[in-house]
């Protein structure tokens, strides 16, 4: 059957391999994200390339006002969001704590945490109206454990490690699915944005290992959002060979 998906942060990395594969499979998509010229682009690949409807939403998740505009403004065709997918997120810096920026912490809570708030606040209460839908909440091992350095980043995502369940609770007497993926390394624009433009560092990463790509995690939030109607993956802890935890890897 085909669904409305809402995919957050699909300009890049995760997001944007999940709307390619949706979009592949005849779902109709919303895309979001800051770049405008990314998703008008991305829409009209994936127009062209399929016979869905794509609806482009540019606003930053960080700001409640433009989330609830953009979402309260959806035409008829798209506003019963089946599936919704937060995913738009960031790490900024690798310091330790005593020289961490706040302008880097306050960008990472309010994107990670309060904007997956907002945009799950602006779409839960039409799920509920209809008892139907499912959400994934893009986590992070970093969600799991805290690694050196990592201090801010894996505060953000163990409160979406804790939102997460704390939505399964609250939306469970309603029939909406929550599930968590909470990935490893994957070879994304994910460190360049962490250390802020920096290729040769970011490229570092990567570097000895065969990391995970977009594609990994597109897969399995597809394949979580089309089990049977009784069946829920709650939390999905996922690594490429390499990892074994949010800290060791194995490096030729
Ligand atoms: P990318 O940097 O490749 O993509 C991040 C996406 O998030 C972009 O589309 C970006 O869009 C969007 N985004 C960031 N900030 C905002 C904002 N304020 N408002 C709206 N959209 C925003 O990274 P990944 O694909 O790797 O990351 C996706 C998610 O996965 C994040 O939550 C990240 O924390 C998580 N993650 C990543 C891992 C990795 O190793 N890559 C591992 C585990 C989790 P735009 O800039 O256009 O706004
Ligand atoms: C992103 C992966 O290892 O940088 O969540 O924390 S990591």
């Amino acid at each position: 059957m085909k669904k409305i998906v809402l995919i957050t942060g699909a300009t890049a990395g995760f997001g944007k391999a999940t709307a390619e594969l949706f979009a592949k499979n005849g779902h109709d998509i919303i895309i979001t994200g800051r770049r405008k010229e990314r998703l008008e682009s991305l829409k009209s690949d994936l127009e062209g390339q399929h016979k869905i409807n794509v609806e482009s939403l540019c606003f930053d998740v960080r700001n409640e006002h433009e989330v609830n505009t953009a979402i309260q403004g959806l035409s008829n065709n798209f506003k019963n969001i089946d599936v919704l997918v937060n995913n738009a997120g960031l790490a900024s810096g690798l310091d330790p704590i005593q020289d961490g920026s706040t302008e880097d912490w306050d960008k990472m809570i309010d994107t990670n945490v309060k904007g997956l708030l907002y945009v799950s606040k602006a779409v839960i209460p039409g799920m509920v109206a209809r008892q139907n839908g499912h959400i994934i909440n893009i986590g992070s091992t970093a969600g799991k454990e805290v690694y050196p350095n990592g201090n801010v980043y894996c505060a953000s995502k163990h409160a979406v490690d804790a939102i997460t369940k704390g939505m399964r609770l609250d939306l469970l007497k309603d029939r909406i699915k929550v599930t968590q993926i909470a990935p490893g390394a994957a070879n994304t624009e994910f460190s360049t944005v962490r250390f802020h433009g920096d290729k040769e560092k970011a490229d570092k990463a990567y570097e000895g290992y065969q990391p995970m790509l977009a594609k990994d995690i597109a897969e399995l939030v597809y394949y979580a959002t089309n089990l049977p109607a009784h069946l829920c993956i709650n939390d999905l802890v996922v690594t490429s060979l390499s990892q074994a935890n949010s800290y060791v890897i194995h490096r030729n």
